[in-house]
């Protein structure tokens, strides 16, 4: 049996991360939770470019162009989503997780999504840095993974 496995080792390579401003006392936790993760395994600053946008439905547009643009490795989606600010949360949710999934998928490009999707306040925290941990620490980590892999895969 061969089994091929991705390295956790982020030196030399180069992320794009779309972060967005809407319910930014959460997506700044996320961004940062990303970054630390980077950083801790071995990408460095210069490496890492980071484009805001307005709110989570516009994460795609800018995302699409990171990966298209041949300069990143890989592509962080980071926003927070929360049920009840507007009726067309879970709207919002399935367009931007769809485009996402399209956009690696048509690039080749791996695009890890850190969106936090919350039905209230209580979980926006929980998974912006407290005890469910940082989804976009979680983001970074699998884009170092999936970076790894796909270079070794055949
Ligand atoms: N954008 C978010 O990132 N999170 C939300 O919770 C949210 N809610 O609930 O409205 C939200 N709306 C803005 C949306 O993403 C767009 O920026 C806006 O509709 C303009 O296209």
């Amino acid at each position: 049996m061969k089994e091929i496995i991705g390295e956790l080792d982020a030196k030399g390579l180069s992320f794009g991360i779309v972060v967005s401003r809407f319910n930014s006392f959460f997506t700044e936790q996320l961004l940062l939770g990303a970054t630390d993760c980077l950083v801790r395994h071995g990408c460095i600053g210069d490496d890492i470019t980071v484009a805001r946008v307005p709110g989570a439905a516009e994460i795609p547009m800018a995302v699409k162009r990171m990966a298209l643009c041949g300069k990143f490795n890989a592509v962080l989606a980071l926003g927070c989503v929360i049920q009840g600010a507007t009726p067309h949360a879970e709207l919002i949710n399935t367009q931007v997780s769809r485009a996402l999934s399209s956009i690696a998928l048509d690039t080749g490009v791996p695009v890890l999504s850190g969106l936090v999707s919350a039905n209230n306040l209580d979980q926006a925290v929980e998974r912006s840095g407290t005890k469910a941990g940082n989804k976009g620490w979680d983001a970074a980590i699998a884009a170092i993974e999936m970076v790894s892999l796909l270079s070794r895969l055949p």
